[in-house]
């Protein structure tokens, strides 16, 4: 991997600072981790900004994560006395908890507000869901969404109620994002695929299928084939759902490629790509 995976233009840095502004307006912070990367999701410098403020994170697309471990993150969570929910705009069992939430944090904050609305402001990697999350609270699309990263360009603010107001925010990344967050970032479709190895990231992720066990959710979208290797199975895809090249041989970018899309799509079934760490409980007890 090289620096290729790097993808930090000045519109991120110039949202950036504009969120470093508005942020000091807001009474609470919904910060949207992808529930399947929840470590390589997390921005560094946005961590940062939002000491002292109240936080919540966001497991989002949570239909797409494993449930198990989408509970195990959540017991980190709480660990680390952070605030968490799991969520998905599949499900409405999510939006009832977010909504309470909101209404007890409505009650909490209203103290100190003399006649102004609760100022929440959504925050997260280009792609996590922050806009559909939105519009499926508010039952309208009163933002622009879209499967690929940067659909929202500038701030947004969504008057909901007098006593409540929405900021929608573009997504951000990071300068210098480490080697290990550049293919789980771009797996999730944080990232425009054109910038990176897809090669590297569509083996990488046949590997966790295989290392977890998961063969079966392959063949269900590509058939039965043979798990020797990941580059095995790579090939064997491209040969079956013809990406050849014209000699014949397999186009293995081509066959990378599909197994991305495939993935962002959620033909490949429910993976998690990032796991707490074992007996977090413990160690922290320590
Ligand atoms: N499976 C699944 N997909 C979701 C969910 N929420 C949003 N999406 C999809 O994720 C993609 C990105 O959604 P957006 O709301 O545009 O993401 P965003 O965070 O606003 O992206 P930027 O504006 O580019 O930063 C769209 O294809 C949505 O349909 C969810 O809960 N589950
Ligand atoms: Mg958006």
């Amino acid at each position: 991997m090289t620096n290729k995976g790097q993808w930090y233009p000045g519109s991120m840095a110039r949202a950036l600072n504009v969120l470093r502004q508005d942020i000091k307006i807001i009474d609470l912070v919904v910060e949207l981790l992808d529930a399947r990367i929840p470590v390589s999701s997390r921005n560094p410098v946005l961590r940062e900004l939002l000491q002292g403020k109240k936080h919540l994170v966001l497991l989002h697309k949570a239909d797409r994560a494993e449930d198990n471990i989408t509970e195990k993150w959540l017991a980190y969570f709480k660990d680390m006395d952070q605030q968490a929910m799991s969520f998905s705009v599949q499900n409405k069992k999510y939006l009832k908890n977010f909504l309470q939430f909101i209404k007890t944090e409505e009650e909490n904050l209203r103290p100190g507000r003399i006649r102004r609305p609760l100022r929440m402001m959504f925050v997260g990697i280009p792609n996590v869901g922050k806009s559909t999350l939105i519009n499926h609270f508010v039952h309208k699309a009163v933002t622009r969404t879209g499967n690929q990263p940067g659909v929202t360009k500038g701030r947004q603010w969504i008057k909901i109620t007098p006593g409540l107001e929405l900021l929608d925010t573009p997504g951000i990344l990071w300068p210098k994002i480490t080697e290990s967050s550049t293919w789980p970032l771009a797996a999730v479709g944080a990232m425009p695929p054109s910038r990176l190895d897809q090669q590297g990231i569509a083996l990488w992720l046949l590997d966790i299928y295989k290392g977890k066990g998961k063969e079966d959710l392959l063949s269900k979208r590509y058939g039965e084939f043979n798990f020797s290797s990941s580059e095995k199975m790579l090939e064997q895809i491209g040969t079956a759902h013809g990406c050849l090249q014209t000699a014949g041989q397999v186009d293995l970018e081509r066959a990378s490629a599909l197994v991305l899309k495939d993935f962002q799509a959620g033909s490949l079934g429910r993976l998690t790509l990032e796991e707490p760490p074992e007996n977090f409980n413990e160690q922290h007890e320590e």
